[in-house]
């Protein structure tokens, strides 16, 4: 089966269920009025990993009425409010180049060059990277030439899964946080001023704290005025621990910080840097100076280094990720910003362009609306008007 069917299958019944978020919410609170039977959803609790549901288990304690069967509920619940987050989130872009894509379909009765040079043309506005659309042209051409396909319709599922085929080919599992097994994991936020790595930071702090992790945030983005208090905040919104320092060297920050995360016994350190590209040189030594402390007090060093990128700049944001890979070890990459713009093709410029995957993306502002990145609910947010 086709990716296209596959994903159409998966959730097509959640998103009919005419089911707002915030109702959803008030069903979390009062589980004794969960509805006993909900057989649409079984698809998805089949689809859910393993390890997610272990994860799940460690909430119990604070939800005492949620056992058994409630547990399995609350994963589903939690999966439909992902899904309408993600469907939601990507609205313009659904509106934007989505939309165009199904008016192609539409307009033309017959494929002929005029479709593809149109095809061509609202794929690369959209962000996907002019090389991405090459490759992906190249590839549609054939299958269209080989399966003597003259109707446009029967394109639409084609072009979804010729899209995403190297997503699905490989990685799928890789866009998973890494945690230290053996010691406290440190996860270094990097990125130029103003994408969101601040924000990032409570959001995805929230999300560890909700999964029963003990999480300090560290202000090491000594740099600009208010960027500290910044931070200080989102960790009081969040309820997590909190260590910075205006006007001093980054590094020693982060060395205080992990020397208070390891006496009161913290499990995951967030450290948010100072965002500056101007200089290159200073940028590189700051972060190796950042890299030297963390390794000098942390077994195996950082567990990741995610580099954060506003959706809304684009191919300016794969410059970013280019030059920054230059300076430091990435092993992750953020993506904010993802309801601001039309063009959410960006995601398959960066995988193509960068090689680095995408783990987290934003998708609203606020605490709830950052989303590990998921491939298959990312499509179905832009593609489920035409599933
Ligand atoms: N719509 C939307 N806005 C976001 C998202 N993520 C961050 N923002 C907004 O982007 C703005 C900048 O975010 P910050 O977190 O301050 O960015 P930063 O990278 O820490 O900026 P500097 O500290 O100046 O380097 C804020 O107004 C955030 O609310 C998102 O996913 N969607
Ligand atoms: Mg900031």
């Amino acid at each position: 089966m086709g990716l296209f069917q596959k994903i159409k299958n998966m959730f097509k019944g959640s998103s009919e269920e005419e089911v707002e978020v915030q109702e959803e919410e008030k069903i979390e609170e009062e589980p004794e009025e969960v509805p006993e039977e909900e057989s649409p959803e079984e698809e998805i609790e089949e689809e859910i990993p393993q390890e997610e549901v272990v994860e799940e288990k460690v909430e119990v304690p604070k939800k005492e009425k949620k056992k058994g069967i409630f547990q399995k509920k609350d994963k589903k619940e939690e999966e439909k409010k992902s899904v309408k987050i993600y469907e939601k989130g990507l609205t313009k872009s659904r509106q934007g180049f989505v939309s165009r894509l199904a008016d192609l379909t539409n307009k033309y009765s017959k494929v002929t060059n005029e479709y593809f040079d149109e095809l061509e043309e609202i794929l690369i506005m959209a962000d996907i990277g002019v090389n991405t659309v090459m490759d992906f042209m190249d590839r549609l051409r054939d299958r269209v030439r080989k399966e003597s396909i003259t109707d446009p319709s029967l394109l639409k599922e084609i072009i979804v899964d010729e899209l995403f085929i190297i997503y699905v080919n490989d990685e799928v599992l890789s866009n998973k946080i890494q945690f230290n097994e053996n010691d406290i994991s440190v996860i270094l936020f990097i990125g130029v001023n103003g994408v969101g790595k601040t924000t990032t930071i409570g959001k995805i702090g929230h999300k560890l704290i909700d999964e029963g992790k003990k999480v300090l945030m560290v202000g090491a983005d000594t740099f600009r005025a208010g960027a500290v208090e910044q931070l200080r905040e989102w960790s009081t919104r969040v309820g997590a621990g909190f260590y910075g320092k205006e006007e001093s060297d980054p590094a020693s920050v982060v060395y205080d910080g992990i020397e208070i995360a390891k006496k009161e016994g913290y499990d995951v350190v967030l450290v948010d840097t100072a965002g500056r590209l101007q200089n290159k040189v200073n940028l590189m030594k700051e972060l190796e100076k950042i890299n030297k402390v963390i390794d000098g007090l942390v077994e195996g060093g950082a567990s990741e280094t995610l580099l954060v990128l506003d959706a809304t700049t684009g191919q300016n944001g794969i410059s970013q990720a280019k030059a920054f890979k230059e300076i430091t070890n990435i092993t992750g990459i953020v993506l904010t910003k993802l309801d601001g713009t039309a063009k959410g093709g960006i995601v398959l410029a960066i995988k193509e362009s960068v090689g680095i995957p995408v783990k987290y993306i934003g998708l609203g502002e606020t605490k709830d609306d950052l989303q590990a990145f998921d491939i298959e609910k990312y499509i179905y947010g832009l593609f489920k008007d035409m599933m």
